[in-house]
């Protein structure tokens, strides 16, 4: 294998490879193809890549499971991908549409989503996409849901506060966990690229607005799972600025403005790369030619020199100014 794959490359071809059905082939094989270098000596492997998404797609057709599949495949957008899992009724509908457009269902009464449905959160000047999800329970948890949750960068487990929190937080634990999904508090840069089971994740506790502040504190104290609370309540919309810093830090990405020499830096569209990204991966994100032409790039951020000469190899901090010259 080229010495040049990333991690999550990696990651994803062990999870191809350990993958129990077509679906997870398909869904590792698409986080492969994201997640590979774009770049002259990768050509071949991208190529071979979508020739096998097409041929698993075929098969997944022919054995008459398409439909089903593909509804809960929900391609990533934006800096990230946030999965918002949890019992019926407990508010991930009325979370997705309180902080995005998406056109999804809040119902009093449970069992109101039916399908996965990505909404887009502004979060400062960057986009974190959230997907609103059907409930779980430890009965039944939707064929192909499990698939849409394995394929998101975090996990939001959203627990109704105002009724048992702790029964709730034990039945999506055990349940994701039979499936094969531990929860971590770590950001995804931190997680091990060896155990594929560990997922970044945090519990939103909603409906804050019933509850008293005592009653946060009683839960914080007696829930031991290791996972930062963020209590919200998508009703009033308290405590949903915490939240989007919350899943911006555990994402991990960065974002980079670019400009032209001699130009002002574009504001309006930052790319966001994985925290430890180069300038030679922005320089492949902005286009695969890139590297191969850029002859050196300025920089300006926080603890630079305005507009430093640097390399290819610089690593990128969050809000970094670059300009790559050709
Ligand atoms: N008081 C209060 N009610 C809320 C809050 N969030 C949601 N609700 C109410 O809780 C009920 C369920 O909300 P949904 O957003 O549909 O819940 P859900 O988790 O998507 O439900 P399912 O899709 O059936 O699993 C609705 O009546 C909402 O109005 C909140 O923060 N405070
Ligand atoms: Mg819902």
């Amino acid at each position: 294998m080229p010495a040049n794959l990333t991690p999550e490359y990696e990651k994803a071809d062990r999870r191809f490879r350990e993958a129990g059905d077509d679906a997870e082939k398909l869904d590792a094989l698409r986080e492969m193809l994201r997640t590979i270098p774009k770049h002259k000596g990768t050509d071949h492997m991208q190529a071979d890549i979508k020739r096998r998404i097409s041929q698993m797609r075929k098969a997944i057709v022919k054995k008459g499971s398409s439909k089903g599949f593909d509804q809960f495949h929900v391609p990533k957008s934006g800096a990230g991908q946030v999965v918002l899992v949890g019992p019926p009724n407990t508010g991930k509908s009325s979370v997705v549409a309180t902080t995005t457009n998406a056109p999804v269902k809040v119902a009093e009464y449970p069992y109101s989503t039916a399908l996965p449905t990505p909404g887009m959160w502004p979060y400062e000047d960057v986009q974190i996409q959230l997907v609103d999800t059907p409930p779980i329970t430890s009965e039944h948890v939707v064929a192909g849901l499990m698939g849409t949750i394995n394929f998101a960068d975090v996990i939001a487990v959203v627990i109704d506060v105002s009724s048992e929190p702790l029964e709730q937080i034990d039945m999506a634990f055990s349940v994701l966990s039979d499936r094969g999904l531990e929860l971590s508090h770590l950001r995804c840069n931190q997680l091990d690229p060896e155990n594929h089971r560990l997922r970044s994740a945090l519990l939103v506790a909603n409906k804050v607005d019933l509850v008293s502040a005592g009653d946060v504190d009683a839960l914080r104290e007696l829930y031991s799972g290791g996972l930062d609370i963020m209590p919200v309540s998508a009703a009033t919309g308290d405590g949903l600025d915490a939240l989007g810093r919350k899943l911006w830090e555990l994402l991990a990405v960065i974002r980079v403005y670019t400009k032209q020499p001699g130009k002002p830096v574009d504001k309006d569209k930052p790319y966001t790369l994985a925290t430890g990204s180069t300038i030679n991966d922005l320089a492949v994100e902005i286009h695969r030619d890139l590297p191969e032409k850029m002859k050196f790039a300025r920089i300006w951020g926080e603890g630079r020199f305005d507009g430093q000469r640097t390399h290819r190899s610089e690593i990128l901090h969050d809000k970094d100014v670059v300009e790559i010259h050709q």
